[in-house]
């Protein structure tokens, strides 16, 4: 591990504050594009990383710091704290460095390497840390609301960081193969519908493993651009991907338990994907029944969704959708490149869930957290009193709020 300055450990509060007064710079997909593809320099994005990676750490750290105490005193987000910390310092060792110096670069995107892998396990971590906050002081409507607001923060300034760190890896790291038409994550040709049979097919092996039975695949294009021609982005596939399995996911075990497991066929997963001038549309439509509109906002709460994995005694499949942060992630996804995610339901039908993406890569511009007056109102204690009025709930049922879901304690 690399020794640390005394001087950086010192003022390294000073530091974050000093870098938190920095806004992130958004870039566009084109913009990473552009600058992986014409003979990348090293030197260049070890300089704009030098500056952009403890910016864009700094104004999360300052965001973590708002947090309560109660929830900044479980083990797990202590733990995850500390990678920050770690990490943020790691970077600033590169502070006055030479980018002329090829073993400071050698070393830089060395670092960044193992800054990545550090953080690879953040998402659990801080799960494990609502669960912590949950069992021993429990969890009221406005802590809810904060977590809530606090992770789809937390977790796109991540996914931006990662996005960041990948491309300089990939780019300069020699040991990295990537894909030769690829730069870096970002593949200038996408095509969509292969993503979308990728994600299809790996979600029904799960399938088929869970219920031994899985819905077929319905798949339309319209390309209104350039009909007949395949409909392609420019994106990171693997967040294409991420999104589309967890859709294909859900819309499978919605249908399989909602027409039984013993029904001989089952209506098809349906999935069109459109291209206009400004948006790329997927829609994946099924016949499992639908939720409540009620339920909607439910299967995008992180608390919600934070359950123990129930136990695997015996079964060695995993079930096929559920716990975890699968919907709200993706639609952290969708949005990072300004593009967004919803499910549409008919209650006693069907669901459709509906993915946009930016058409054109000078439009699809990283959405990022910014760490300001604003974000910090977000996290005060007072619960604003609602200027619209609430059913009469008579006594003794004062708890009796609907969800489908129920998460294990
Ligand atoms: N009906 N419709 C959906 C689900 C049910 C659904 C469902 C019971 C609920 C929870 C879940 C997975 C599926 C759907 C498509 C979606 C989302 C939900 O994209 O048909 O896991 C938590």
């Amino acid at each position: 591990m690399m020794r640390l300055s005394p001087r950086i450990l010192k003022s390294l509060p000073a530091l974050v504050d000093h870098y938190s007064r920095f806004s992130p710079s958004p870039l566009s997909i084109q913009q990473f594009l552009d600058f992986g593809s014409k003979n990348a320099c090293e030197k260049k994005s070890f300089a704009f990383l030098r500056q952009e990676l403890p910016v864009r750490l700094a104004n999360i750290m300052k965001e973590i710091n708002l947090l309560p105490d109660t929830l900044l005193k479980m083990p797990s987000v202590e733990l995850v704290q500390s990678w920050y910390i770690q990490s943020l310092t790691e970077i600033l060792h590169f502070e006055n460095k030479s980018p002329n110096d090829s073993l400071i670069i050698d070393s830089f995107t060395e670092t960044l390497y193992n800054i990545r892998k550090r953080h690879s396990n953040v998402v659990e971590t801080m799960a494990q840390g609502v669960i912590e906050l949950r069992d021993t002081h429990g969890i009221d409507h406005q802590a809810d609301s904060n977590i809530q607001y606090f992770l789809d923060r937390f977790y796109m300034s991540r996914i931006s960081i990662r996005m960041l760190i990948h491309q300089h890896v990939l780019l300069f790291s020699p040991t990295q193969e990537t894909h030769p038409r690829h730069v870096g994550s970002i593949d200038p040709n996408c095509d969509v519908e292969s993503v979308v049979l990728d994600a299809y097919e790996n979600a029904k092996f799960l399938c088929d493993q869970y219920y031994l039975a899985s819905p077929e695949l319905d798949l339309v294009s319209h390309n209104g651009m350039k009909k007949a021609s395949p409909i392609t982005v420019v994106y990171v596939p693997s967040h294409l991907y991420h999104m589309l399995f967890e859709l294909f996911k859900n819309a499978m075990r919605a249908i399989v338990e909602y027409h039984g497991t013993a029904a001989l066929d089952y209506p098809k997963v349906k999935c069109q994907v459109s291209l206009g001038k400004e948006d790329l549309t997927i829609k994946i439509s099924d016949k499992g029944g639908g939720i409540p509109k009620s339920a909607i906002d439910v299967l995008f709460n992180y608390m919600y969704s934070t359950a123990p994995q129930p136990p695997k005694s015996g079964s060695t499949t995993a079930p096929l959708a559920g716990y975890g942060y699968g919907l709200p992630l993706s639609r952290l996804y969708a949005k990072y490149f300004q593009g967004d995610l919803q499910l549409v339901s008919q209650e006693g039908y069907g669901t459709d869930a509906l993915i946009w993406l930016k058409a054109l890569s000078s439009e699809a511009n990283e959405l990022l957290p910014v760490f300001n007056t604003t974000s910090s109102r977000h996290y005060g204690t007072n619960i604003p009193t609602s200027d619209w009025s609430s059913p009469y709930t008579p006594r003794g049922s004062q708890n009796s709020v609907r969800t489908f879901l129920t998460y294990r304690i």
